[in-house]
């Protein structure tokens, strides 16, 4: 089997201190979980930034903070910015940090109602971001929370806007998209040719079940506070590190190796 690419989502834009005590929010906290999730066997960092209040920030001077502190632990891991930011963050404010040059970058396929809120991503703006990352030379993921998106990737890469492999990330579990159970991840599978790589970020109670699932049929995995507080039912988890470290622990026991980020690099494609 291909070798298993662990993302950590280490903060996320909506996790708070009062819920998850260990969220790492400065970039010296960040850099020391990105380093203890590179250790555990993660190969690529999903980041966002908050300000030193805990706000969610797209600035692209927080950015470069995070980014230069991650570094300087884990010289090569894999940085992936968010441009999905918070719900409510202009377009503008979230496409900012991509002038930072970073390897790669979530690139939100379509809206959808998130929680109470609404998550707007218009087809011109996500058209707006993927040529902005074409630009700047950064490898978009995409981000799927219903089937239907995953439509707007092969359109977009039919109309030549994207270029390059394509990298699914499915995003289940969030209220108002679709569900973590097992038969909507083989359904959004059921989609993916030959050659279009594909990982997946359950949340919250969903996070373990789709890793393990994903883990079996090939795809890559996603964990971390981003998407979920908790070690188990009740028990908020201690680090990310603690969810990345059992994600390579099962994929282990059942022969499937874990990538390296210079793997991760080679199987996505990244120059
Ligand atoms: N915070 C969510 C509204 C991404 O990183 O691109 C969007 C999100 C997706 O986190
Ligand atoms: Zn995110």
């Amino acid at each position: 089997m291909n070798p298993l690419i662990i993302t950590c989502a280490i903060t996320g834009a909506e996790t708070t201190r009062e819920k998850q005590p260990n969220l790492p929010i400065t970039p010296k906290e960040q850099a020391i979980a990105a380093e203890e999730c590179v250790k555990a066997g993660a190969s690529i960092i999903h980041l966002h930034v908050r300000e030193d209040d805990g706000k969610p920030s797209q600035r692209p001077e927080r950015f470069k903070e995070a980014i230069d502190a991650i570094r300087a632990r884990v010289g090569d891991v894999i940085i992936q910015i968010s441009t999905g930011g918070a719900v409510g963050e202009s377009i503008e404010n979230r496409a900012k940090p991509l002038a930072l040059k970073p390897e790669m970058a979530s690139l939100n396929l379509g809206t959808l109602n998130f929680g109470d809120d609404v998550f707007i991503n218009h087809p011109k703006d996500i058209e707006g971001f993927a040529l902005k990352m074409r630009e700047h030379g950064v490898m978009p993921e995409l981000e799927v929370y219903e089937a239907g998106m995953i439509e707007t990737g092969f359109r977009l890469a039919k109309k030549g806007i994207l270029t390059g492999p394509l990298h699914f990330q499915f995003v289940l579990g969030v209220p108002g998209g679709m569900s973590g159970e097992a038969k909507n991840l083989n359904h959004m599978v059921s989609f993916m040719p030959e050659g279009v790589h594909w990982g997946v970020a359950g949340v919250g109670r969903y996070q373990l079940p789709l890793a393990v699932q994903a883990i079996v049929m090939g795809g890559h995995v996603r964990v971390g506070f981003e998407d979920n507080i908790y070690y188990s039912k009740g028990v908020v988890a201690k680090s990310n590190a603690e969810l990345v470290a059992r994600i390579s622990r099962i994929s282990a026991e059942v022969g499937r190796p874990v990538a390296t980020p210079k793997e991760a690099r080679a199987l996505l494609g990244i120059q």
